[in-house]
């Protein structure tokens, strides 16, 4: 029955995903597996995820996940190699995953893999509500490696878990709300309130899924010889997600596809975790839309010490060959003569359109003061400034392509707190 394969893959469907029709593999369709040395199942258990009560189909991840592992016992009984099987699941489906591999570990069997796609967090968070065994966690497999796409450090929100679990956390766009959605705040309590899911309220939990979906679809080209289909290059940040924010940690790497890549990871599956170079913590950021996965870029801007204390968002859009970028970049502090000069911010450009062969850059920098929004009237009083002053504009990939503006002491001025303040600027492919 599996003489063919080498690999095996599960995929749990779960509450969300069966609710809104997204899936990695379907019975009738072309798998985006189909190109993989693996033979694929689907596990449907739509009847227990479906709901409405939350708290059942949370519940029935453990029943769920024995019944898996008795299949899994069975199959490596029968000869399969446990460690080549690699668990997929999104949302309460990595926990079923988690609680399968229980039944395996009680006979001294330990998975090869277990993909968490944004394990759910209601009810899962902690362990006093569900103990480590009812769940995914790092122990549950040679390699855990999850994507984290809708957490929250607050427990009345995000449907995704926010702590890291696995052997590699992924926290694309920084794992708490995914570009291009709208996420409502305390989603888990609106969602209790109102009795259901619309597909806004899990656009960023999804997002996950999609992601990973897309990372299928990636390795498959590259497998077709085209070595430059786009992955998802993530790197660590060791001051945490702030520090990715404010994009101080972007990195520059080798071109060449080799160890040099390290700390990245790509997350790719076609290693099936093989080739890993990733662990702890990482993070990368997307486009908004698919294809998600793009070029990485960074924008630092660089004040002059003139610049007194500001609190309010700097936008930043390029406009390049037909296409469009933009950053924002957060701008909060008081004394800049005291603290770093360098503001960063992080955007993603549509795959391939930026690269050495972009000699100039059109962009526009508009700078919104919050203090204008939220007291108007006393503006007068407010400790901002509405007024930056900026020595130096570079935007930059991770391969060591950049593009330069420097201008001491341009000025940028939010007049009225109607992004009124415009400024238009060319970034060229020189130092300057
Ligand atoms: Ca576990």
């Amino acid at each position: 029955m599996f003489s063919r394969s080498t690999r095996r893959v599960k995929e749990n469907p779960n509450f969300a995903e069966s609710k809104f029709g997204e899936r990695v593999i379907s019975r009738n369709n072309n798998s985006n597996f189909s190109q993989y040395d693996c033979n694929v199942i689907l596990m449907d258990w739509h009847r227990g995820a479906r709901g409405p009560q939350y708290a059942v189909a949370a519940a029935n991840t453990e029943l769920v996940g024995r019944q898996l592992g008795i299949l899994l016992n069975k199959m490596v009984e029968k000869g399969l190699d446990v460690r080549k099987i690699h668990l997929i699941g999104f949302s309460l489906g990595a926990h079923v995953a988690g609680t399968a591999s229980e039944s395996l570990k009680n006979r001294g069997l330990l998975l090869g893999r277990i993909t968490g796609l944004d394990p759910a967090s209601p009810l899962f968070r902690g362990n006093y509500l569900r103990e480590q065994y009812k769940k995914l966690d790092r122990s549950d497999a040679k390699f855990v490696d999850v994507i984290h796409t809708d957490g929250s450090p607050s427990v009345t929100d995000g449907f995704g878990l926010w702590d890291p679990i696995g052997h590699v956390d992924f926290y694309p766009n920084g794992g708490q709300e995914q570009p291009g959605c709208h996420d409502v705040r305390d989603s888990i309590i609106v969602t209790q309130f109102e009795r259901g899911l619309s597909r806004e309220i899990v656009c960023s939990h999804i997002r996950a899924f999609l992601l990973f979906k897309e990372s299928l679809v990636n390795m498959v080209a590259k497998q077709k010889e085209n070595k430059t289909a786009c992955d998802f290059t993530a790197y660590n940040c060791p001051g945490g997600i702030e520090s990715f924010e404010n994009g101080h940690c972007f990195p520059q790497l080798e071109r060449n596809e080799s160890s040099s890549l390290d700390p990245s990871y790509r997350f790719d599956i076609g290693r099936f975790g093989e080739d890993v170079k990733g662990e702890g913590v990482m993070y990368f950021s997307t486009k908004d839309s698919s294809q998600f996965c793009g070029t990485q870029l960074q924008a630092s801007v660089q004040l002059s010490p003139k610049t007194g204390p500001v609190n309010g968002v700097l936008q930043l859009q390029l406009f390049y060959s037909n296409h469009s970028v933009i950053f924002q970049i957060q701008c909060k502090f008081l004394d800049i003569s005291n603290s770093f000069t360098h503001l960063n911010g992080l955007a993603t450009a549509e795959y391939n359109s930026m690269d050495k062969h972009v000699e100039t850059i059109q962009a526009r920098l508009n700078y919104l003061d919050f203090t204008n929004i939220e007291m108007p009237s006393n503006h007068s009083i407010s400790l901002y400034t509405s007024v930056l002053f900026i020595d130096k504009v570079v935007v930059r990939d991770m391969y060591g392509n950049s593009w330069q503006y420097c201008e001491k002491g341009t000025v940028l001025e939010d007049k009225t707190g109607q992004r009124y303040g415009l400024l238009n600027i060319t970034l060229k492919k020189a130092s300057c």
